[in-house]
C-alpha cells in the first residue's frame, strides 16, 4: 500500500518499478511486524544467518562477496553538470552520460522481485537541520541496515507531506559484478543511482551517499556544513558539557573516541565522555550566533576488528542485540561471532567471512575480513548523549582533525584562528585503510577526512570553511585542534597508547578552550609542554611524551613541500586565503 499522496514520491517510486522491472512494491513502514517479517524471510533465503538468541538477541550474520567488502572509491562518481564543480579529488561522469549508462543497467535488473521502498530520515524527523530521502533498493540488508541506520517509516513521509525536498536514492544489486559497479552521486539533481554493489557504504545510501556527498553539497549552498566527524560530549565534574566534533578518515578512530572511558583518575573526579555521533555531523549556526552539531545517523556501521572489551568496551555492549554484523566469523561452537583483536581464544569450529570453514587457532587466514562491519542501534549505545535526539543538536566548542601519521605530525597542536585551523585541515594526511579497495597504509592527503565524500570541488569546500568562520564572532568560534595517535618507534609500535588514554589529550583541549593552561608556539601552532599532559596512573614517560610532543622543521620543511605541491592541484579555486596561509607556515620553518 502507498503510504504517501505526494506526487514527486509517488512518480519516482512508480517510474523506477517500471525501469528496474520490480514484480512488486512494498513500502517500508518502520513498523516491528513488517521488520520481523523481513528478517524472517532473509533467513529462509540465506542472506542472513540467525545468530544465538540467548547470547545475541535480535543479531543477524550477513556476509558479502569477496569481490565486495568495501567503499570503492575508483568507482564513485561526482556527475555535476560542469566538470569543473567536481574538483580534482573526484571522478567525475558527465551526468547525461551518466544516467544513460546506469539507466541501461537498472533497466530489468530487479528481474520480477521485489523493490523496497525506504522512505527516511537523516536527523530527528522533522528537526530543524534534518533531511529527508527516499531509497528504492531489491536488498533486504540493505533495508535491514538502514532501518538501524536512519529513521524509518512513515511518519517520515508525513514530515515530508507534498514538498519535493527529498534525496532520490536508487540501488539495485544486480549481479554484484565489480566491473559494473558505479556509485554516482548527482548534487544538482539531489539524485543517488548505486548498482552491482551490497556492501555498507555503497548501498545505505543515507549514509556517505547522502549524508556527506549530497549533503556536503547542499550545505554549501544553504550555509551549513556536512562533515566525516564524531560528535562527542565531555562532562566536567562541575556538570558542565564540552562539545567537540573530530574529523579522521576512515578506520583511524572515530568510533573509538567517541565511546571513550577516560582512565580511572578521571572517573574518579567525575569526568565523562558521552557519545552524540560516532560518523557523520551536520553542523549549522543558531540562534545564539554559535556552531550547533547533529548525527543525522541512528546507529553505529562500525569497525569489528579492534573492538573489545578493553578497546571499547561501549561499542562492544552496544553490538549484543538488535545488530547486524557483516563478514565477520561465525563461532560454530555457540553461534556468535568473532573477529580478529575480540579476544585472544579465536574459535577452532568456525566459519570465516568468506564462508569457509575456519579454525581460529591454526589457520593463517584472518576469520573476519579487515573492513568487517557491525551495524548497531545507537540507543544500545551505554554512553549514548541525552542529546542524541535533540532536533537542534549541541553547541561545538572544538574542531578537531587527525590521521595515521607514524612521524612528522606531533601528537597534538592547537591553530592558531579559525582561518589557520582551516589550513590545518585542509593539509591532513593519513595512511589509507581497508575502508576502501585499493593499497593500505600508504599516506595521501585527505582534507578534513573529507577526500571521499566530499560532493563538489575540495577547492570551493576549503572556501566554505573559511566562509562558515565568518559567520561565526570569535569569541563563539570553536577552537581548532590537530591529533596524531599513530606515531610509531623504530619497531613500527604506535608509541601512544590511544583509546581511553586519548581522554589526557582532550583534557589539554578542554583547558586551552577555558583559556586554563598557556602552551608553547611553534611554526605550526600551539602544542603543549609537556608537563601539562596528565601522565597519572599511566606508564609512559615525559621523555616519550615530550618526543612525540616534538615540531621537527626539517621534516615540516618537507611536508610543506608536499602541501604546496597538493594545493596546486587546484589551480585558481584554491582560496587565496590558504596559499597564504601555507606561505606563512613556510617563512615559520624558515625562521
Ligand atoms: P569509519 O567508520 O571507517 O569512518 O572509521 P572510524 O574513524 O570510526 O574508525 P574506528 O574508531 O572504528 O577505528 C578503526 C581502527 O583504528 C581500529 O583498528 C582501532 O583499533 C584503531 N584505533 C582507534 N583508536 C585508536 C587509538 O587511539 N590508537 C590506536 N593505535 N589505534 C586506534
Ligand atoms: C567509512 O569508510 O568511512 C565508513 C564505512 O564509515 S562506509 O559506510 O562503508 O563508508
Ligand atoms: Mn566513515
Amino acid at each position: 500500500m502507498e503510504m504517501t499522496t505526494n506526487k514527486q514520491v509517488l512518480d519516482f517510486v512508480n517510474s523506477r518499478a517500471k525501469l528496474v522491472g520490480a514484480g512488486k512494491i512494498v513500502w517500508i513502514t518502520g513498523e516491528k511486524e513488517q521488520y520481523d517479517q523481513l528478517t524472517k524471510e532473509a533467513i529462509a533465503s540465506g542472506e542472513m544467518i540467525e545468530l544465538n538468541q540467548e547470547l545475541l538477541p535480535g543479531c543477524l550474520l550477513h556476509r558479502t562477496k569477496e569481490n565486495d567488502v568495501a567503499r570503492v572509491e575508483n568507482r564513485t562518481f561526482i556527475c555535476s553538470r560542469d566538470e569543473k564543480d567536481c574538483g580534482p579529488t573526484n571522478n567525475w561522469w558527465n551526468p547525461t552520460e551518466a544516467y544513460a549508462k546506469l539507466d541501461s543497467i537498472l533497466e530489468g535488473a530487479y528481474k520480477g522481485n521485489t523493490m523496497y521502498v525506504i522512505p527516511f530520515s537523516m536527523g530527528p524527523v522533522g528537526g530543524p537541520i534534518s533531511k529527508i530521502g527516499i531509497e528504492v533498493t531489491d536488498s533486504i540488508y540493505v533495508v535491514l541496515n538502514m532501518r538501524i541506520m536512519t529513521r524509518v517509516g512513515k511518519d517520515v513521509l508525513d514530515a515530508l507531506g507534498d514538498s519535493n525536498d527529498f534525496v532520490r536514492g536508487t540501488h539495485a544489486k544486480c549481479d554484484v559484478d565489480p566491473e559494473n559497479r558505479y556509485i554516482c552521486q548527482f548534487p544538482e539533481d539531489n539524485a543517488i543511482v548505486s548498482v552491482n554493489s551490497a556492501y555498507g557504504g555503497n548501498v545505505l545510501l543515507g549514509k556517505k551517499c547522502f549524508a556527506l556527498r549530497i549533503a556536503s553539497y547542499q550545505g554549501k549552498n544553504e550555509m551549513w556544513m556536512a562533515e566525516h566527524m564524531l560528535i562527542l560530549g565531555i562532562e566536567k565534574p562541575n556538570k558542565e558539557i564540552v562539545y567537540m566534533a573530530a574529523a579522521f578518515p576512515s578506520a583511524c578512530g572515530k568510533t573509538n573516541l567517541a565511546m571513550l572511558i577516560p582512565p580511572q583518575g578521571y572517573l574518579a573526579e567525575g569526568y565523562r565522555v558521552f557519545t552524540v555521533g560516532d560518523d557523520i555531523a551536520w553542523i549549522k549556526k543558531g540562534s545564539d550566533g554559535r556552531l550547533y552539531a547533529i548525527n543525522p545517523e541512528n546507529g553505529f556501521f562500525g569497525v569489528a576488528p579492534g573492538t573489545n572489551k578493553k578497546s571499547n568496551p561501549n561499542a562492544l555492549a552496544a553490538t549484543m542485540k538488535n545488530t547486524i554484523f557483516t563478514n565477520v566469523a561465525l563461532n560454530l561452537e555457540n553461534n556468535t561471532v568473532w573477529w580478529e583483536g575480540l579476544d585472544k581464544n579465536p574459535p577452532v569450529n568456525a566459519i570465516d567471512w568468506k564462508g569457509n570453514p575456519w579454525n581460529g587457532q591454526t589457520s593463517t587466514e584472518k576469520g573476519a575480513h579487515p573492513n568487517s562491519r557491525f551495524t548497531a542501534p545507537a540507543v544500545n549505545c551505554p554512553c549514548i548523549s541525552s542529546e542524541f535526539e535533540n532536533p537542534a543538536g549541541v553547541p561545538i566548542s572544538a574542531f578537531i582533525f587527525g590521521g595515521r601519521r607514524p612521524t612528522t605530525v606531533p601528537l597534538v597542536y592547537q591553530a592558531r584562528s579559525w582561518e589557520n585551523g582551516v589550513f590545518v585541515g585542509s593539509i591532513m594526511g593519513s595512511e589509507t585503510t581497508a575502508a576502501a579497495t585499493g593499497a593500505v597504509g600508504v599516506v595521501r592527503r585527505d582534507p578534513m577526512a573529507m577526500r571521499p565524500f566530499c560532493g563538489y570541488h575540495m577547492g570551493d569546500y576549503f572556501q566554505h570553511w573559511l566562509d562558515m568562520g565568518k559567520t561565526v564572532d570569535v569569541d563563539k568560534q570553536p577552537k581548532f585542534f590537530n591529533v596524531n595517535w599513530f606515531r610509531t618507534d623504530a619497531e613500527g609500535h604506535f608509541i601512544w597508547p590511544g583509546f581511553g588514554d586519548n581522554m589526557r589529550v582532550l583534557d589539554w583541549m578542554l583547558k586551552r578552550i577555558a583559556g586554563e593552561v598557556d602552551a608553547v608556539e611553534t611554526p605550526i601552532g600551539f602544542v603543549p609542554k609537556a608537563e601539562d599532559i596528565n601522565l597519572e596512573g599511566l606508564d609512559f614517560s615525559r621523555e616519550t611524551l615530550a618526543d612525540i610532543l616534538k615540531v621537527d622543521k626539517d621534516a615540516w620543511k618537507k611536508e610543506a613541500e608536499g602541501i604546496k605541491e597538493f594545493y596546486e592541484t587546484f589551480g585558481d579555486r584554491l582560496p587565496a586565503e590558504l596559499a597564504k596561509q601555507a606561505d606563512e607556515l613556510i617563512d615559520r620553518l624558515n625562521k
